[in-house]
């Protein structure tokens, strides 16, 4: 399914983003671990030149621990500062704090060479909508710095916010980019819910959902709905409505909330750990 999104408040907030980059330091990347690849704007790749950059695979708790850590090893191979973390986890924030000081210590080294003492790490907190940007300023921060939502488009305006002495963050709205390079990011960006759920037909997203997680995670399906594997497009969301009783008014069965529930129930975990893209 050819799905395109690219509101004009991301073109501002890119615009925005190309401003502030001057006051900045360091990139911070956020990119979903469920799918790294599809996860990573293209425009933010071109904000890290001569930037200090880390990229974190978030959602961690959410994707298969072991291709995760391939991600990890991969990125490690290119030179990247990198690290997979849950951003609401308490447990991960010294971790990251060590990145951060790993990634800034050439930084802090040239600052004192020119005399700078004990000038903060200004680091931009980057990434698509929904990756959970603002959760995890919340967390370094310590306070519901942030706004957080599970809907795109939370995060507007400026915000900058003091972690400690050592580092300041500035939070910025989710973008995406022009144009999809082919129909399957755009796919996985919506499967997992980084596009608004208006500009695409859900039941057909439902559909491709079913295909991808009958190939890849084969069992899943017929343990946690007890449905068929092997449905004509047609029979599948039938089939999840009648596994969860989804019945709209006059008593038919409701194909939506049955699309719905199928992608929320993917979205929030309950169909396991799933890794839809594999370091190659
Ligand atoms: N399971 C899980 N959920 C997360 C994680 N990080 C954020 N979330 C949830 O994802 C949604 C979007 O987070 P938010 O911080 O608002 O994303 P933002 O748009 O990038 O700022 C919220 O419902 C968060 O609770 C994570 O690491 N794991
Ligand atoms: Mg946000």
């Amino acid at each position: 399914m050819n799905i395109q999104w690219y509101p004009g408040h991301m073109t501002k907030a890119l615009r925005q983003i190309k401003e502030d980059i001057r006051l900045i330091d360091m990139v911070i990347e956020l990119a979903d671990a469920r799918i790294p690849d599809s996860s990573r704007n293209p425009e933010i790749k071109n904000l890290t030149n001569g930037k200090i950059h880390i990229l974190l695979l978030n959602k961690a708790d959410l994707a298969e621990d072991a291709v995760t850590t391939k991600w990890i090893e991969y990125y490690k191979s290119q030179g990247i500062f990198s690290l997979a973390l849950d951003s609401r986890s308490k447990a991960k924030k010294r971790e990251i704090a060590a990145l951060i000081d790993k990634a800034s210590a050439e930084k802090r080294a040239r600052d004192l060479r020119r005399g700078i003492k004990n000038r903060p790490v200004r680091a931009l907190i980057a990434g698509i909508p929904n990756v959970g940007k603002s959760t995890l300023i919340n967390n370094l921060a310590g306070k519901n710095s942030a706004k957080t939502g599970n809907k795109p488009g939370v995060t507007k305006g400026k915000q900058w916010i003091h972690v400690n002495k050592t580092l300041d963050l500035l939070d910025s709205p989710g973008i995406l980019w022009p144009k999809f390079d082919d129909e399957s990011t755009g796919e996985a960006l919506a499967l997992f819910g980084a596009i608004s759920d208006d500009v695409f037909e859900k039941q057909e997203l439902a559909l491709i959902l079913y295909h991808r997680m009958t190939e890849l995670y084969p069992g899943r399906l017929n343990d946690f709905y007890g449905i068929d594997e092997n449905l004509d497009d047609a029979m599948v969301l039938p089939a999840i409505a009648e596994s969860r009783r989804l019945l709209a008014a006059g008593g038919a069965l409701d194909l939506n909330r049955a699309a719905n529930i199928f992608l929320d129930d993917l979205r929030s975990g309950r169909l396991g750990k799933v890794s839809f893209e594999k370091p190659d």
